[in-house]
């Protein structure tokens, strides 16, 4: 069986998802794409060899010709559109976030818990980068006992000039509370976020800090930091209670020149996370096919997005803030 995927959302997230489905993942093909401007969805159609190119999301997603969704589209449409695909019972990949505010992400988990079955993966695609399979393997191994701290580094060479200290929180960290709290298991109880105090003026992308305590009592520190110049450059340790688990640069090459050595950095997040793309959409597909839920769920979304506005009330209160979590609907145990 071919999963028939259609795309709303040709930018810049979505024509890299079109590429790889045609490219990358087997048992898939690309039947339709839509974006708010037609031009660009028709040369993401002829490029990735779309069959039809779509002139409205919702007749899209109750087409009967689709098996499955993806959407790539501007955060604040992701709710509603994911509400449709529920109601049509038709499986669908999000980009993150699942909504701008914990509210609406509330809205989509209720809808998918009344409709009794999981059809929602969000894409937090670190869980499918072989780096943090990795390390949650080892983690579970033993090896360094029990987790007692993780050190996050979230960098980015610069921020658009519409990023503020806020988006550092919800979009970026946002991606640091996922992976963190799928490789510890928890949730997270309390943040408390910071910015540096500096004699030089902060721009939008200047560097955030949070401190979470999780319900087991380890602590994650998660340093954000849009305008780090240098590079994307995404860094994690574990420390456990015998020994620490870090993820590699993840690199082929090493430079030697001008008396000094190094590896290259990737530019974004596109580059440093390609396999995890890849390894994303083929788990997606695989899942369909199957029957089987993968990935991260609604509920997921709900929690990264939940954490995300308690940084965001601690970083204006200057003080912790508890994360008071809903209760998860027993389709998420
Ligand atoms: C961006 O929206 C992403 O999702 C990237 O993965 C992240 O690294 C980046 O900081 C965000 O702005």
């Amino acid at each position: 069986m071919t999963i028939r995927v259609g795309i709303i959302g040709t930018g810049v997230m979505g024509g890299d998802h079109a590429n790889t489905l045609v490219t990358q993942v087997p048992g898939a093909s690309l039947k339709s794409v839509f974006d708010m401007d037609a031009l660009r969805a028709r040369l993401v159609a002829e490029v990735n060899g779309a069959e039809t190119v779509a002139s409205d999301p919702v007749a899209m997603i109750r087409d009967k010709s689709i098996d499955a969704i993806l959407v790539a589209s501007p955060d604040s449409t992701h709710k509603n559109l994911v509400l449709e695909c529920i109601a049509a019972g038709k499986p669908v990949l999000c980009e993150k976030p699942l909504a701008p505010t914990y509210a609406e992400c509330l809205e989509v988990v209720a809808a998918e818990a009344a409709h009794s079955k999981r059809l929602v993966q969000l894409g937090y695609m670190r869980r499918f980068d072989p780096g943090y399979v990795d390390m949650k393997a080892m983690l579970a191994s033993g090896e360094i006992g029990q987790p007692l701290l993780f050190h996050c580094v979230h960098r980015n060479v610069s921020a658009p000039p519409w990023f503020d200290a806020r988006m550092a929180i919800s979009n970026s960290a946002v991606h640091e509370f996922d992976i963190a709290r799928w490789l510890l298991d928890d949730n997270f109880e309390s943040v408390h976020a910071y910015r540096p105090h500096s004699n030089v003026s902060l721009t939008a992308g200047s560097p955030v800090f949070l401190v979470l305590a999780t319900a087991g009592g380890q602590l994650v520190t998660i340093e954000v930091f849009n305008d780090a110049s240098y590079g994307y450059d995404v860094r994690a340790e574990l420390v456990g209670e015998r020994g620490t688990i870090s993820l590699c640069a993840p690199a082929h090459t090493e430079l030697n020149r001008n008396s000094a050595k190094g590896v290259r950095h990737a530019f974004d997040w596109r580059q440093r996370f390609a396999a995890a793309y890849c390894q994303q959409m083929r788990a997606w597909i695989n899942g369909i096919r199957k029957g089987v839920p993968v990935g991260a769920s609604a509920w997921d979304g709900y929690a990264a997005t939940r954490i995300a506005e308690a940084g965001i009330e601690s970083l204006g209160k200057g003080r912790q803030v508890c994360i008071e979590m809903a209760k998860m609907p027993a389709l998420y145990e």
